[in-house]
């Protein structure tokens, strides 16, 4: 049984929607960040950790693409050239949405306030905006970003879309929220959500 430790209102909720999207059994403990429930798991205090097996596992991406891995779902194989373009979109989301919404959160309210620079929030909308053009340079067919294949980098960037709202940046490119939405209506995010 995978043990999921987090909170629904962070990047724990992409390994729910993992989860839930192949099916898998699994147990919830809420934590949020840097309590004592997830500093037993993880010394950063960072959200989420999964335990299983006797091992804990730590980071988002890391977490679903072992699952992913172990079952063979979500993901293109190791070693293979598709697996190298999914990479590539994984590495893409994380480089240019995800870091953009983390740093505005730590200038936010994350930060000590003495090391906060609220006005890097103006430079960071920005480059959301241009990473959502670049998605659209990049984007194929799809209705997902490897074609046919949902697989894990749709779940960051759709997490992401959804985040980018809650944070008030405001999506701009018309693709890209066509995209997101697809994504975002589909039913394994519904259970997670309600998980
Ligand atoms: N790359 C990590 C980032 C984890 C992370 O920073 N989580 C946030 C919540 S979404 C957190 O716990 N922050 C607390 C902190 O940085 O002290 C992942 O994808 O899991």
């Amino acid at each position: 049984m995978y043990t999921v430790i987090g909170n629904k209102r962070s990047r724990t909720l992409r390994v729910l929607w993992a989860l839930e999207e192949m099916s898998l059994p699994y147990d919830r403990q809420e934590a949020m960040p840097r309590s004592p429930e997830i500093l037993a798991h993880n010394p950063l205090g960072k959200v989420p950790a999964m335990t299983h097996d006797g091992q804990t596992f730590t980071d988002s991406t890391a977490i679903m693409q072992y699952l992913a891995d172990r079952h063979g779902l979500l993901t293109f194989p190791a070693g293979t050239a598709a697996r190298a373009r999914q990479d590539s979109w994984t590495c893409f989301a994380l480089d240019e949405f995800d870091a953009c919404l983390w740093t505005a959160a730590r200038h936010g309210f994350i930060l000590p306030e003495e090391h906060r620079v609220p006005a890097v929030k103006d430079t960071l909308r920005w480059e959301f905006a241009r990473a959502e053009a670049h998605f659209d340079t990049l984007f194929g067919e799809g209705p997902f970003v490897m074609g046919n294949e949902f697989t894990i980098p749709d779940i960051i960037l759709a997490h992401c879309a959804g985040w980018a709202q809650s944070a008030k940046f405001e999506l701009s490119n018309s693709r890209f929220i066509d995209y997101a939405e697809r994504v975002r209506s589909r039913d394994a995010l519904a259970r997670a959500m309600a998980a």
